[in-house]
């Protein structure tokens, strides 16, 4: 692993479990966040409780940081969406306890049952209403490691698409922060510097008029409603406690086009100026695949990016290649669709059946079925292995798709990339787009954006952690280059990117760490297990 030392976003979990953490025992816990530097066994003593947080697509790397630390004798507790969907497995690993669900509540009582040398197995966190979730220790961050920190608003989301985990952790239930805690964070983060934040909510607008429109058993609609209410005095208060010049970006739905005061609201009062919003696919048949009909197909798709942006949020578009009924056609069409959508910005992610999605749990009983008597698969794209996420095979590898070999389906993913992000497709998209109003400066920054956006994304999507990824020295210095451009217009304090050296590394190792790759980020506490002496 090659990192730079600096990182796109701020894992938020890191900061939410470090507040939850019984400093009168433990004291302050060690932040280390491995897309900034590599978590070095070295600094773990015998009676340290360590907590690891992973998702699917870094496991690996956590399970390395876990059996690190138990070699130098701690206490390790795993957590995060793999370990809520897969607790057993951790343990199996080696972990001493694994946490599923929230551990805004349940990681202080784990902590607890370390030092009395009383630890569960497993804790059951559960997901907790918003007024429980906790804020996050801003104190302990280095903001100039980061590009952008995030805040939760909300938790959940109402929908049910096949290849998302999030109803399946979070639920269907929105459950909101509370509206102090959330402006708290924001004013911190803005005395730290920042000028513009994320908003790392499952689904920003889970209840526009649309979606209440389209809600037919009425108590959830009222339930629906009720939460739209609360999200517009949410954004009242808001605009009047944050500083005007603070703005964020976010992930939403397309369906926030059918609620102007939403739409105008998130604009003006939490001044959002870039939103992902998950389009999967321009086709019918592809939304279909992913359980997302409600979403717009085609042109409807392409007007709805257009209306959005003309509110002034800039759209980036994120499109599934691999859906099960694509075509290597019907990939090029999307293609051509999102370039002719006016959006700003997309990504072409390769699909993926990631654990605790019903894509998943469906493809794996096919697989055990297959073959069966009777049995009537209901996919005919297949997972190729068992446990694949342990395995170091590239996810297009992963899967077979019924339709598109995988070197076709990858071959067509980079194409998408590549004619999206051309300079020909750029420069039209500032003659034509939103970008057509700019100043010149500003059209500059999209063109050297649009670059550094390919470079780093391509083939996978924003992800937290790319800039530790093998990257070349074109990517590197482009990297350096936005980074300094973004300092200028979006941050208070300067960030001065420079690479840490190894001595410069191994002295900080005692303090706090921070920065981004696809590996874990892990929590060290540090607590002499017995004793609840600080160490
Ligand atoms: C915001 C977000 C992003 C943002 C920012 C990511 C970031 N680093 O902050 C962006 C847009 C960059 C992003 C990108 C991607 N994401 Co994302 N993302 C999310 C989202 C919506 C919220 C994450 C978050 O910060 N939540 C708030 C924090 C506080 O909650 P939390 O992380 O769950 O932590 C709580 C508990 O899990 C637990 N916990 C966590 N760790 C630990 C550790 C210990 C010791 C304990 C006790 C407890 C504990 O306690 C915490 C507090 O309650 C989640 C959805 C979700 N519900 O998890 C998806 C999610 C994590 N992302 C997902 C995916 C697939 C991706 C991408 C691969 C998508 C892509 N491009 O193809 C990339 C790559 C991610 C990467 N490597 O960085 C999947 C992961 C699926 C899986 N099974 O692993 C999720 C679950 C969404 C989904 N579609 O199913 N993502
Ligand atoms: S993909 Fe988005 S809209 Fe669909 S369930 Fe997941 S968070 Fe909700």
């Amino acid at each position: 692993m090659s990192t730079i030392g600096y990182s796109f976003i701020t894992p938020r979990w890191l900061f939410v479990i470090a507040q939850a953490t019984p400093s009168d025992l433990v004291g302050d816990p060690i932040i280390i966040d491995e897309t900034l530097e590599r978590f070095d066994p070295d600094i773990v003593n015998p009676g340290d409780i360590v907590g690891i947080g992973i998702s699917s697509g870094n496991c690996v790397a956590g399970y390395r940081v876990l059996k690190e630390a138990k070699q130098k004798g701690a206490t390790v507790i795993v957590g995060g969406v793999h370990a809520t969907i897969l607790p057993d497995e951790p343990i199996e690993m080696g972990a001493d306890a694994a946490v599923t669900g929230n551990g805004d509540l349940v990681w202080a009582l784990a902590v607890k049952d370390a030092l009395k040398n009383e630890l569960k197995r497993q804790y059951v966190g559960g997901r907790i209403p918003g007024s429980a979730m906790q804020k996050a220790r801003w104190d302990l961050l280095d903001p100039g490691r980061y590009m952008f920190a995030t805040i939760q608003t909300l938790a959940g989301c109402p929908e049910n698409c096949s290849f998302c985990s999030v109803w399946v952790t979070d639920g269907r239930q929105p459950r909101q922060r509370e509206t102090d805690r959330i402006i708290e964070e924001a004013n911190e983060l803005y005395k730290l510097g920042f000028r513009y934040i994320v908003f790392a909510d499952d689904n920003f607008n889970p209840a526009t008029l649309g979606r209440i429109a389209r809600e037919p058993n009425q108590q959830k609609r009222r339930e629906l409603e009720r939460i739209r209410d609360d999200r517009l005095r949410f954004f009242d208060e808001y605009d009047r406690a944050v500083p005007k010049n603070l703005f964020a970006f976010t992930q939403m739905t397309s369906e926030v086009i059918s609620d102007e005061e939403y739409l105008s609201a998130m604009y003006n009062k939490m001044r959002i100026r870039t939103a992902l919003i998950g389009v999967e696919s321009f086709s019918e048949q592809g939304l279909e695949s992913a359980n997302k009909q409600w979403n717009p197909a085609g042109q409807a798709m392409a007007e709805t990016i257009q209306g959005i942006q003309e509110k002034g949020i800039l759209v980036l578009s994120s499109i599934i290649c691999g859906l099960e009924s694509d075509t290597v056609d019907t990939i090029r069409a999307m293609s051509k669709f999102a370039r002719d959508s006016g959006t700003i910005l997309a990504q072409f992610t390769i699909y993926g059946a990631y654990p605790g999605t019903k894509d998943y749990y469906e493809m794996m009983s096919d697989r055990r079925n297959r073959g069966s008597a009777g049995f009537v698969p209901k996919h005919q794209t297949r997972i190729l292995y068992e446990k694949y996420w342990l395995t170091p095979e590239k996810p297009v590898y992963v899967i077979k798709h019924p339709n598109i070999e995988s070197a076709d389906l990858l071959a067509e993913n980079k194409k998408c990339w590549d004619s999206f992000y051309g300079m020909r497709e750029i420069l039209r998209r500032i003659r034509t787009g939103p970008a057509k109003s700019w100043p010149i400066a500003g059209k500059i920054a999209y063109c050297c954006l649009s670059v550094i956006f390919k470079r780093v994304y391509s083939g996978h999507g924003v992800s937290a952690d790319n800039v530790q990824r093998k990257k070349g020295i074109i990517t590197r210095t482009l990297i350096r280059l936005g980074v300094g451009v973004y300092s200028c217009f979006f941050r208070q304090r300067k960030v001065v990117l420079k690479v840490p050296s190894r001595s410069a590394t191994a002295k900080r190792s005692a303090s706090l760490e921070a920065g981004m790759t696809s590996d874990p980020a892990v929590l060290r506490t540090l607590g002499s297990a017995g004793t609840g002496k600080d160490v």
